[in-house]
């Protein structure tokens, strides 16, 4: 018997009906598999079996990775597009007319030329237009502060985490510029960092304006808000920190905000340092910088409502006033004010009395200044931290530091004359006189490794204690030094700068305690000791602050270096998913840093104003030699020689 020969490959037939008309119904098509199936020898079944069951386990086995691949694909795809589409108004490239009612960007003013009087310098970065969106924003984790990863990442030196991708090449003597591959990579660098920094600032603001628009602090983790003033405070401590970032949008929005919403004739108790730095100096920067008369108007409104504080008996400003009613008092348990917030409130009010020509503001501010300038209970120009508003003496002597309720009073020695010209000697003289104090009786090194720190003094007893905020005083050296003042201010202001980066390199989170210890046992095996209750980090500017500083007087690029390092772990501890930036209890827990749900006014205001300047290397942008910074970084500018 023959058996009948089946052929070793499957024949695909066109048949009549198929010429006919294509019917593809699903029965036909399964009929004709089976069909085709059943025509196939054994063996051939066998070996089609067997393939389809490896190409399956095959496909099983390689299913996640390739679909980890897949998935990392399209989150690139959308971050790229994400970042295409928040891409900011580039106002540096081609500046757009001026409408009625729109108010002009930095490069629109410079090229309008404004008068002396209250133009801006060119506000230009020739590199914003170049670039793409940071690249270090990624994923939120369970939790709502930002957990990332920790590829990329080495063990520093005192066994801090630290980031590797953060070396930025200067140039070196000699090369040629134009061409120079290490030129290229400082500005791609630049272009990637204040980009970085925009990216920050506009998330901090989403937050803000979803949660907490025209009030006073955003709580980022309850995604609600809080009130101190009731003033819109981050709004306002925000504006120019917008103008100079060239986020023309978010400006004009909170321009708006200003224009319709935003009114001082409220009953309202409000802290007279605090407002005078953050909304008289913000609004009166946001005035120089943009030219608006509306801040100028505002800023009026709320230093004539700010004038209470200085009725009293010495002279000396009560802590607290009344906007609404007039009426002004000291807190609750003490007639005291706190030394660095009457003397900190000094730029601000000096510069209300030049733009309105009302002599009454620089007057009240000025006799404070004379009555300090004349006290006892001084240490060699160091001063205490508390004033009585009846006596105008100084209470609670014999406690001396350049942390809190005293820091600032040094800041505005030096900056006042530097605002009115370098003429105003006294305060010169006291500023000096108060540095060599800080050398002689507050600084110290740590042990082992000889960290030069600010320590305070209690009653001729030394502590080795440091407040974040003393981390202003390398900036305020070294801006000194640049104004002729001694050449070793610079020297200390460079190691005082490597000590505050040490406080925030040797925690774990890679992030400053709000207060540490120096040790300065020989046989220590470590420099710095924090107490429990000082882990905590508020999102404060004053390394980033001096970094800024260091950073335009001497260009070297380690300082922008470490404030990016600093700005990668604000992102990587503190930032909210939803919106915005919170302070945390914990910098020596990278697991669970343990969110305050509070961001401060000033994390905008100042902090990612200061990284922005940083790491522009457009030296006009608020040049130094135009402008002095308020103590909440609102650029005021220094006195034309003529007045
Ligand atoms: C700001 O309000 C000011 O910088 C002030 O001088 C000190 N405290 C905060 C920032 O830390």
């Amino acid at each position: 018997m023959q058996i009948p020969s089946r052929p070793d490959y499957v024949s695909v037939h066109f048949t009549g009906q198929q010429r006919r008309s294509y019917n593809n119904n699903k029965q036909w098509r399964r009929q004709s598999c089976w069909r085709k199936w059943k025509q196939l020898s054994r063996l051939q079944r066998s070996l089609a079996l067997f393939t389809l069951i490896l190409l399956f386990i095959c496909g099983m086995a390689s299913y996640p990775t390739v679909a980890k691949h897949l998935r990392g694909f399209t989150e690139r795809e959308q971050d790229a597009e994400r970042s295409i589409l928040l891409r900011p108004f580039r106002p540096h490239v081609l500046p757009e007319p001026v409408k009625q009612g729109q108010h002009p960007l930095p490069e629109q003013l410079s090229q309008r030329k404004l008068s002396n009087k209250r133009g801006p310098p060119i506000l230009q970065n020739r590199l914003q237009n170049k670039g793409n969106a940071s690249n270090i924003l990624s994923e939120d984790k369970a939790a709502d502060v930002r957990m990332e990863g920790e590829e990329d990442r080495v063990i520093s030196w005192r066994g801090a985490v630290i980031d590797t991708d953060q070396a930025t090449d200067g140039n070196k003597d000699g090369e040629n510029k134009e061409d120079s591959p290490h030129l290229k990579h400082s500005q791609d660098s630049e272009t990637s960092r204040i980009e970085a920094v925009r990216e920050a600032f506009r998330h901090a603001w989403k937050g803000y304006r979803d949660y907490a628009w025209g009030r006073d602090e955003l709580r980022p983790i309850s995604r609600s808000y809080s009130e101190w003033f009731g003033l819109g405070l981050t709004l306002i401590d925000a504006l120019d920190t917008m103008w100079i970032l060239g986020l023309k949008q978010e400006f004009e929005e909170a321009r708006r905000w200003v224009a319709t919403e935003l009114t001082f004739n409220k009953n309202v108790d409000v802290n007279l340092f605090e407002s005078t730095i953050r909304i008289l100096g913000g609004l009166l920067s946001t005035y120089h910088l943009t030219g608006d008369s509306l801040f100028l108007d505002k800023a009026k409104d709320i230093g004539s409502r700010l004038m209470p504080a200085f009725n009293t008996q010495s002279k000396i400003p009560y802590s607290d006033v009344n906007i609404g009613k007039g009426t002004a008092h000291p807190p609750r348990w003490t007639s005291d004010s706190t030394v660095a917030e009457v003397t900190s409130i000094q730029l601000e009010f000096r510069e209300l009395s030049r733009l309105t020509q009302e002599p009454q503001y620089q007057a009240a501010v000025a006799e404070v200044m004379n009555q300090v300038h004349k006290l006892d209970g001084k240490l060699d120009g160091l001063v205490p931290m508390f004033i009585n508003t009846n006596s105008g003496q100084f209470s609670h002597q014999g406690i001396y530091t350049l942390g809190a309720r005293a820091d600032s009073y040094y800041e505005y020695l030096l900056k006042q004359w530097i605002q009115g010209g370098k003429k105003e000697n006294q305060f010169l003289e006291d500023y000096l006189q108060a540095i060599e104090g800080v050398k002689k009786n507050l600084l110290q090194k740590s042990s082992p490794n000889g960290l030069v720190f600010v320590g305070e003094l209690s009653h001729g007893q030394f502590s080795p204690k440091m407040d974040h905020l003393v981390c202003f005083l390398p900036g305020t050296l070294a801006l000194g030094a640049h104004n002729g003042l001694p050449a070793d201010h610079m020297d200390l202001a460079k190691e005082l700068m490597q000590t505050c980066y040490q406080m925030y390199v040797q925690m774990e989170t890679g992030l400053s305690p709000e207060i540490v210890h120096f040790i300065m046992h020989q046989d220590s095996t470590r420099d710095i000791d924090v107490k429990p209750a000082d882990r905590h980090n508020l999102l404060r500017p004053e390394t980033v602050e001096s970094l800024f500083y260091l950073y335009r007087f001497t260009k070297d690029p380690k300082y922008q270096d470490w404030g990016w390092e600093i700005l990668q772990n604000f992102n990587k501890y503190t930032k909210v998913s939803s919106g915005g930036y919170t302070s945390i209890n914990n910098v020596r827990d990278p697991d669970y840093p343990s969110p305050r749900d509070k961001m401060e006014s000033f994390f905008l205001g100042e902090t990612l104003k200061y990284l922005y300047l940083l790491f522009s290397e457009n030296l006009d942008l608020i040049s130094l030699d135009k402008y002095v910074f308020n103590t909440e970084a609102h650029p005021l500018p220094i006195w034309p020689s003529t007045e």
